[in-house]
This record gives C-alpha cells, sequence and structure tokens, in this order.
C-alpha cells in the first residue's frame, strides 16, 4: 500500500505544471531550468468505473470519492528536481535529484515533446531539439547513479557472499533497501541477464552495467509523458518516442491546469480524464479566457482526445504497478461498512493479493482471526488463498474482527 510515483525528467519540461495539475497545488512553475529545488509531494487520484452502478446502489465513499459513477482513489505524487546529463556526478541539482527518486515506485518521465530545450533545459527554437535524446540521458544517469551505489563495498559484498556460499542478493539487498529494490528484484535481474548470483566475482564492469539498468527496469517502471503536445512537432515525436519502444503518453500538462482551475471555479463542466469540457457560465469568461479555452479545445481535444494529464497517473498504477481495485465491505448483503456506509473504501492492490494478505492491508487483527471471506457478487465464501480479482467487494469474517 501506500504507492509513490515520481514526476521526473529533464528540467524545465512542465514536470511542476503536470504535478500542479494532479494535485491542484500551488507550486513554483517558471520557462528556465532548475525552477523546482526541493521535491514537492502531494495527493493525486486514480479514477475508476465504481462498482456502485453495476450494483445499482447509491455509495457513501469514504476513503475515495464517486462522481458519475467514476471512483477517485487518492495516490501520492511527487515532483522531482530536474535532472541533466551528469546528475550523477553532481551537475545540476544533481544527486539531490536521485535521492528525491529513490522511494518512487513507479516514474511518469515528463520530455519536452515540441523540442523546445536543450540538454540543459534551456530554451531552443521549437522542435530543434529531440526529446529521445532526453530520454536515454535520464535512464543513463540513474543507471550510473545505482551503478556507483552498487559497487561501493562491492568487493566485500563479493567476498562474503562467496564466502557464504549464497546469492549476492542476500548481501547486496540490504544496501539497496532504501531504493525500494528487494532481494526478489535483484534475483530477476540475475536471471533474465543469465549471470551466475554465486559467482558475482566474476562479473565484468559491463555485466555490472546490465545489471544496475535491469535493476532500475524492474524496481522503477517508467512511461513517458510526451508534454506539450498543445504545440507542433510534438506529433512526429510522440511517434518517434513510441518507435523506441517507450510506453507514450501525449500530454498537455498546461491545459489540464488550467481546466482543473477553470473546472474548481466554475466556470467549466470538466472532469480530469474527461474527453471534452463545457462552459458553464459563458458570461463570466474574459475574452482572453474564451479564446484560451477555444485554443485548447482545438489543439488537444480534437488533436489529441484530451490532455493525457490523468491517463498518465492511472496507466502508472493500473499498467505499470498492475494495481486492482478491491472494495471491502463488512456486511456483504447490504455492501456496507458498520456505520450504514454503502461501498466506502476502494483500495488499490496489487494484482495477486489473496483474501487473508488482504484482511492483512486493512487491519493485521482483521488477518490474524481470519475464517473467511465472502463474495458479495455471489454471496460465496472464499478461502484464505483466494486470489483477489479486479473491481471484488469483498467481507472479511475474522474471529478478531475490530469494532
Ligand atoms: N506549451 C506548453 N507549455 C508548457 C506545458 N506544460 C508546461 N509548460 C511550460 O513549460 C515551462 C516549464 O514548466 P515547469 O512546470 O516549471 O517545468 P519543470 O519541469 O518543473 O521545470 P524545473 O523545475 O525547472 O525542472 C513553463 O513555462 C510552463 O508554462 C504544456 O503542456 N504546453
Ligand atoms: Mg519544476
Amino acid at each position: 500500500m501506500g504507492l509513490l510515483v515520481g514526476i521526473v525528467g529533464k528540467a524545465n519540461v512542465g514536470k511542476s505544471t503536470f504535478f500542479s495539475a494532479l494535485t491542484l497545488k500551488v507550486v513554483e512553475i517558471a520557462g528556465f531550468p532548475f525552477t523546482t529545488i526541493k521535491a514537492n509531494r502531494g495527493v493525486a487520484y486514480v479514477r475508476t468505473p465504481c462498482v456502485c452502478r453495476e450494483f445499482n446502489v447509491r455509495d457513501n465513499p469514504v476513503n475515495s470519492a464517486c462522481i458519475d459513477g467514476i471512483r477517485l482513489i487518492p495516490v501520492e505524487v511527487i515532483d522531482c528536481p530536474g535532472l541533466i546529463r551528469g546528475a550523477h556526478m553532481g551537475k545540476g541539482l544533481g544527486n539531490q535529484f536521485l535521492d528525491e527518486v529513490r522511494r518512487a515506485d513507479a516514474l511518469i518521465v515528463v520530455c519536452d515533446a515540441a523540442g523546445e530545450t536543450d540538454d540543459n533545459g534551456q530554451p531552443v527554437p521549437l522542435g530543434s531539439h529531440d526529446p529521445l535524446n532526453d530520454i536515454k540521458i535520464f535512464e543513463s544517469e540513474f543507471d550510473e547513479w545505482l551503478l556507483a551505489l552498487i559497487r561501493k563495498d562491492w568487493d566485500r559484498i563479493v567476498r562474503m557472499a562467496e564466502a557464504a556460499r549464497e546469492e549476492i542478493g542476500k548481501y547486496l539487498e540490504e544496501k539497496l533497501t532504501g531504493l525500494g529494490i528487494n532481494r526478489g528484484n535483484i534475483s530477476e535481474a540475475v536471471d533474465r541477464l543469465g549471470l551466475d548470483a554465486y559467482r558475482a566475482g566474476r562479473w565484468s564492469i559491463e555485466d555490472l552495467k546490465r545489471f544496475a539498468s535491469e535493476l532500475r527496469r524492474i524496481s522503477k517502471p517508467l512511461l513517458i509523458a510526451a508534454n506539450k503536445a498543445d504545440k507542433d512537432p510534438a506529433e512526429r515525436n510522440v511517434e518517434r518516442l513510441r518507435e523506441a519502444g517507450y510506453h507514450v503518453i501525449p500530454t498537455c500538462a498546461e491545459a489540464e491546469l488550467a481546466l482543473r482551475r477553470a473546472s474548481s471555479s466554475g466556470l467549466i463542466r470538466y472532469n480530469p480524464g474527461d474527453r471534452d469540457f463545457e462552459i458553464q457560465n459563458p458570461s463570466a469568461l474574459s475574452d482572453a479566457q474564451r479564446r484560451a479555452l477555444e485554443v485548447i479545445r482545438e489543439r488537444v481535444f480534437r488533436k489529441w482526445g484530451g490532455t493525457g494529464v490523468q491517463d498518465a497517473i492511472d496507466q502508472a498504477f493500473f499498467k505499470l504497478l498492475d494495481v486492482i481495485p478491491v472494495y471491502p465491505v463488512e456486511d456483504a448483503e447490504k455492501l456496507t461498512d458498520h456505520h450504514g456506509r454503502v461501498l466506502p473504501d476502494c483500495y488499490l492492490i496489487p494484482r495477486g493479493t489473496t483474501a487473508k494478505e488482504f484482511a492483512g492491508l486493512i487491519h493485521t487483527e482483521l488477518m490474524e482471526g481470519f475464517i473467511h471471506a465472502i463474495d458479495a457478487r455471489t454471496g460465496r465464501r472464499l478461502g484464505e488463498d483466494y486470489v483477489l480479482k479486479e473491481n471484488d467487494v469483498i467481507q472479511i469474517v475474522s474471529a478478531k474482527a475490530k469494532r
């Protein structure tokens, strides 16, 4: 639980704009590099169709919200300082960036798909810079940093593992836990590369480099927000990024921020992720505002079908982190908690979670006294090893149920 998504990338590409659009937090945004010096943390919402429609009930959400049949589940995001080439050696804001990103479980790498900022985030003519390059730099800086961390003390760790005839992961794990990397991740990287975990002393420096890179891919899955999609060069760049094999979402953070602000002040009707917006109160709009909204409709909605910002956060959770929404209730027939609230909570849990593990996520005692679970759709009893499915509505029956 408590998964965290990092908004990262080169300096001056729109990360803070993106973050602000997601969280409606006011942060510093400016057209020059290193505007953000300290990371910003905030709460965003992931969207999923709520089960209230299927059950045909009016719900009373507690840990989340439900708007027009869409469940909005709070998640944490962090807006990181910009990263440029040489960061792992301290260039720009250097390791500060890398320190911030440690705890992230997945990354949204924002890039300037308009190609109007250079390697260092300085403005250059539209379309003159290749954003694919920025993604490569980002990955290689991260890998170099991770490699340096792994190599520190490497010889000693290898000696210990080899002397004990143990896998390298057993001794390397401790060093990497702060980065959200566990022994399972290490084994997976070793296996994927066909290395010998018992003979890490024989790994070449090239092996180590590939290992660091593989570990990064496993522990920090990423997608690309091809930002500034309102500008012309974006179309070609989105295509190129996709051809390079990346999971790419064209975004216009600036438009999303403007729409969410306009919506919260009642000027327009717009829910994040919607495919269009509606002007509520035409007379309250200035000419400039009306024109700005027309430009957004033309350049963003007609062209891309939306701003992409909400899609990016949704996909970070549902695709990269592969979580599923599950609704715990205390009464499977009435779909309520003990206050009589209908479908109060929605949890995002890793696919593969069992009924008993789920009980543990809600409350330790619920897990300790676990007797069985009940599927609210069928009324059937489920054992502790039952693997939860998307949109399950589940009652946990426990000897230690806490009220
Ligand atoms: N055209 C256009 N401009 C954008 C978009 N998103 C952000 N910008 C502009 O890009 C510039 C940089 O935005 P920031 O959000 O401060 O960028 P950042 O990546 O956080 O920058 P650093 O914190 O300095 O690394 C600002 O002038 C924004 O208004 C967008 O979708 N389209
Ligand atoms: Mg910023």
